[in-house]
């Protein structure tokens, strides 16, 4: 960390400062200049917090030199991290769709969802247990009994199971349903207690991006799973919320390149939460594989009209085939496979 003094500290003032960096265990090197004086705290500045030196008498400014996060940065882990799903590897040059309804219903639509996203060519799937609704009054999710369905349907067809995992008290019941991928949703990108409970097993997490969060706040989300012991960690982005209000979210593409900068780690798109609208789920699920995500996160129902939660915004059946073979496409032209 570096720690720019106001013009004219004192003596006094400096030496509280270095002495402030000794005590968490740095060392000091204070650089003297004919305006201002530069000290510079040599060790694991990640133990030092800015708000906290800022705040000391005679301190202008203050910066991190080194990024908040370790485990999960590019910077100590050069090759791309390969996450092993029963066997289906996520992060390399294969492209995972991870295809699915948003919710379990019944027993005859997960049947027919499984059936579907194999015959598409997924080798993954998705649907949701537990909802995180926005209205105390809609459906929230058929809880364990879906658990229960969508395992049986998805075992039917070898399809790893991706779901939800909203309350920290339902995590022993997601080990005993093996399921195969933890989805931690936008609403609690940020729930710490429950980021540290998935940290101490080593099932694969999908963090989903919080719907306003920053880049660097969604790392350091990570980092929380990461510190933990768990390293098997996918980033989802999924539309943040803007001032527009055609569509239900605005996909950050821009995210895609950005996070393969700073992380190791794979990335995956929701191309279906960013529109909002089964329409405009192709062109978006075409950018992200143009951009170079590593997979994608698509809602499709066998019958779209009928869906419980998220309807106007699911593929239908044909829909997912036919946008299987467009990505197929764009994937051979940047030299990768689906
Ligand atoms: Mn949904």
């Amino acid at each position: 960390m570096i720690i720019v003094m106001e013009n004219g500290a004192t003596d006094a003032q400096i030496e509280g400062v270095v002495h402030k960096i000794k005590e968490f265990g740095l060392d000091a090197n204070v650089s003297r200049g004919t305006e201002r004086t530069v000290i510079g705290a040599i060790g694991d500045e990640r133990k030092l917090d800015q708000e906290m030196i800022d705040a000391l008498p005679g301190v202008e400014n203050s910066m991190h030199i080194v990024k908040p996060y370790k485990i999960v940065a590019r910077e100590w882990h050069k090759q791309n991290t390969v996450i092993d799903i029963r066997g289906i590897p996520l992060g390399g040059n294969q492209i995972q769709i991870i295809g699915g309804p948003c919710s379990v219903e019944t027993p005859e639509q997960m049947e027919a969802s499984a059936m579907y996203v194999k015959q598409a060519g997924c080798r993954l799937m998705r649907g949701g247990a537990f909802k995180p609704r926005t209205s105390p009054y809609t459906f929230q999710g058929k809880g364990v009994e879906g658990l229960d369905l969508f395992r049986k349907a998805a075992d039917k067809y070898d399809l790893p199971i991706v779901t939800e995992l909203m309350d920290v008290r339902m995590l022993d019941t997601f080990l005993e349903y093996d399921v195969d991928v933890i989805q931690i949703g936008t609403r609690n990108m940020q729930n710490f207690d429950l980021l540290k409970e998935v940290g101490r097993i080593n099932k694969p997490v999908i963090l989903k991006r919080g719907m306003s969060a920053t880049i660097s706040e969604w790392l350091m989300s990570a980092e929380y799973i990461a510190a933990g012991g768990n390293h098997n960690i996918i980033f989802c982005e999924r539309g943040i919320r803007t001032y527009e209000t055609y569509y239900r979210n605005v996909l950050d593409v821009t995210a895609v390149p950005v996070l393969k900068k700073e992380t190791h780690l794979p990335v995956i798109i929701d191309p279906s939460h960013a529109g909002g609208k089964a329409w405009m789920v192709p062109a978006l699920s075409r950018a992200a594989i143009a951009a170079g995500a590593d997979g994608l996160l698509v809602e499709m129902h066998p019958k779209p009209c009928e869906a419980w939660c998220d309807a106007d915004q699911a593929l239908n059946p044909d829909e997912l085939k036919s946008l299987m073979g467009e990505l197929k496409g764009i994937a051979a032209v940047i030299g990768r496979s689906i």
